[in-house]
């Protein structure tokens, strides 16, 4: 089954501003890395500014996905929706920041989906989404 990449909003200006936070690599560039990180194991990365969109991908992925990699931007502050939809998903779910959330301002330290992550990766550049693949690899086994 196929391990879906999801990620929330302005995710699609990746690599196109504020480089000097997010670096000069693309969502494309994000989805080589973690084709190469998954092995045989199919990913799927999708990208939307739509909460709603969001939601219905991780209803989508109860059926559909072995594991769940998810950076969802702004929403991982402000998203009770986020959280119930995830905590409804039984697979393994990895939440990735880009940047080094806690090194930023402070209503970046809370997350809603930490409560329901199996693991966090923040700061590690687009190199986060590689090493969650890779988790999410070894917890599926
Ligand atoms: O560090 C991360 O990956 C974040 O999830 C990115 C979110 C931010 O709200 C979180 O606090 C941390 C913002 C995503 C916006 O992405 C952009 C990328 C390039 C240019 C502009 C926005």
């Amino acid at each position: 089954m196929t391990i879906f990449i999801l990620n929330g909003p302005n995710l699609n200006l990746l690599g196109k501003r504020q480089p000097e936070i997010y670096g000069h690599e693309t969502l494309d560039d994000v989805a080589r890395l973690c084709t190469e990180a998954a092995g045989a194991r199919p990913v799927r990365l999708l990208q939307t500014n739509w909460e709603g969109q969001m939601i219905d991908w991780i209803h989508e992925a109860r059926t559909e996905a072995a594991g769940i990699v998810i950076n969802p931007g702004a929403w991982t502050h402000t998203s009770v929706a986020i959280l119930d939809a995830l905590n409804a998903y039984e697979g393994p779910v990895i939440e990735v920041h880009i940047s080094n959330v806690h090194k930023r301002e402070a209503f970046r330290h809370h997350s809603y989906v930490s409560l329901r992550a199996d693991g966090v990766i923040a700061g590690l550049g687009i190199q986060g989404y590689a090493l969650a693949v890779q988790r999410i690899g070894a917890l599926l086994g």
